[in-house]
């Protein structure tokens, strides 16, 4: 195991990792900018360095701060959180070049899952069911009208290098597709130095509903579960839970022994989650992610597993601590995104908590870096913490919600606690009645 871990990250996620470490008895160093001396990941840390000034590209993506950082604490691990370096294979290398131990997956893998191309032909190849559309990369607009036919309109153009809605253009009829494919190049390019697209049928009103997985690098693989994710603003979530109220009991087994067997075939290690979008009871992958996500606690509520811990186990040459026997889904869990925003206008509010009272009480769990004083720096994104319920059935759950927002106080900012005040009137949501759109829908139609 461990003797000393470096985090990589701030906020909640720092905090949440520290957890873990505490309870492995594993010493923890903080990184930190200089907007962020007084922030609490800082303060709950053994030790803490600081690694630059207040812009990330400064601070939290500066590889040689953070390798110094390693090097003067002697910590024989990273764990990169969420965002900032969790997808950076580059990071990966240089950490293993260093006898550094990277808490994900290797730098192959994340390489490959980088690459959306080579992720779904990977994702085909071991047996999951992809959206239909090209072979790998179109190259020139000829092919692209061939395979357009093919695939038949609406259509998707989409940036090999993309991911997480950047770089995409829909394209209606055949009309439209030469100008969707210049400008997707054009963006693509600009974006990311890398002009490779592809092209997928248009799914209009899917779920998005992601499963969590695990593989021990050593050819075993489980799945925990799904997650639905559809309502979310301009490709950031604001409301995810477990069990998907979309599904049922056979398409969850079906899906999960399907992508378990595929991670454990790939000789996968770590956390990572298979994203698909469903539709009229199919399932189609889109992308992988090789990190572990803010979303994560929804699955732990239902599965009772730390998936921190089982991280940094994992990484550090065990075993995977449940086989997928072992892991039985219970009750449901839904998490709140708490953004330092308007929860209107979506603008950001950062400043000064001048009163902080989180609930608590059955079946509630805040994760967040927040306390009274603290003032939220405007460096960073706005996500400031998390609450996450859990009820025995998903309409415990809903109670509960109301019950536990109702008693949440966060004075001083603006904050989208609101949001999730008036969601929770909707007939839609308590029936679990929405896709990728409803929630953009929703705030537009007031
Ligand atoms: C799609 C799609 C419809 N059809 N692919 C957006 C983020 C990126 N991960 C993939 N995305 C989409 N891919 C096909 N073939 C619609 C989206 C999409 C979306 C997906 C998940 C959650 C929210 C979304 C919002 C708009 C579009």
């Amino acid at each position: 195991m461990f003797d000393k871990i470096l985090i990589a990250n701030r906020g909640e996620i720092a905090l949440r990792v520290l957890r873990a470490c505490k309870e492995l008895g594993i010493a923890t160093v903080a990184v930190h900018s200089t907007a962020d001396a007084d922030a609490m990941h800082v303060r709950l840390a053994d030790e803490s360095v600081c690694i630059g000034p207040p812009p990330a590209r400064d601070s939290y993506l500066n590889i040689p701060a953070l390798m110094s950082a390693c090097e003067i604490t002697g910590a024989d691990a990273v764990h990169p959180g969420y965002g900032f370096l969790s997808e950076n294979a580059r990071f990966a290398d240089i950490l293993r070049d260093h006898d550094i131990t990277f808490i994900g997956p290797s730098p192959e893998h994340i390489r490959l899952m980088g690459d959306k191309i080579e992720a779904k032909r990977t994702a085909k190849r071991l047996g999951i069911p992809v959206v239909p559309g090209s072979d790998g990369a179109v190259t020139d607009d000829d092919e692209a009208k061939r395979v357009a036919a093919e695939v038949g309109y609406p259509l998707l153009v989409k940036a090999s290098a993309g991911g997480g809605g950047r770089g995409m253009k829909v394209a209606m009829t055949p009309d439209a597709l030469p100008q969707a494919l210049s400008t997707a190049r054009a963006e693509a390019k600009a974006a990311f130095g890398d002009d490779a697209l592809y092209i997928e049928r248009y799914l209009e009103k899917p779920r998005h509903i992601e499963i969590q997985i695990f593989g021990d690098g050593k050819g075993a693989g489980v799945h925990l579960g799904e997650r639905d994710c559809s309502l979310q603003r301009r490709h950031q979530k604001v409301w995810e839970e477990a069990t998907s109220p979309g599904i049922n009991a056979r398409e969850r087994e079906e899906i999960g022994t399907r992508v378990a067997e595929a991670v454990a075939e790939l000789g996968y290690s770590g956390a990572g989650t298979i994203e698909f979008l469903y539709e009229r009871g199919e399932f189609f992958f889109i992308e992988m992610n090789t990190r572990l996500q803010v979303e994560h606690p929804v699955t732990e509520m239902i599965t009772g597993i730390d998936l921190v811990n089982e991280q940094i186990r994992v990484a550090s040459g065990g075993e995977l601590s449940v086989k997928q026997s072992d892991i039985v889904l219970s009750g449901h869990s839904i998490e709140c995104r708490i953004n330092a925003e308007d929860p209107q206008t979506f603008q950001p509010s950062p400043g000064e908590l001048t009163y902080y009272y989180p609930p608590g009480g059955p079946g509630v769990r805040v994760d967040s870096a927040l306390y009274q004083g603290y003032r939220i720096p405007p460096y960073y994104d706005s996500l400031i913490g998390k609450l996450i319920v859990y009820g025995k059935t998903r309409n415990e759950c809903l109670m509960r919600l109301r019950r536990a927002l109702s008693e949440y106080v966060v004075d001083g900012i603006s904050t989208t606690i609101p949001l999730f005040q008036r969601l929770l009137g909707e007939q839609d949501i308590v029936d679990g009645q929405y896709d990728i759109h409803w929630l953009e829908r929703y705030l537009a139609d007031g």
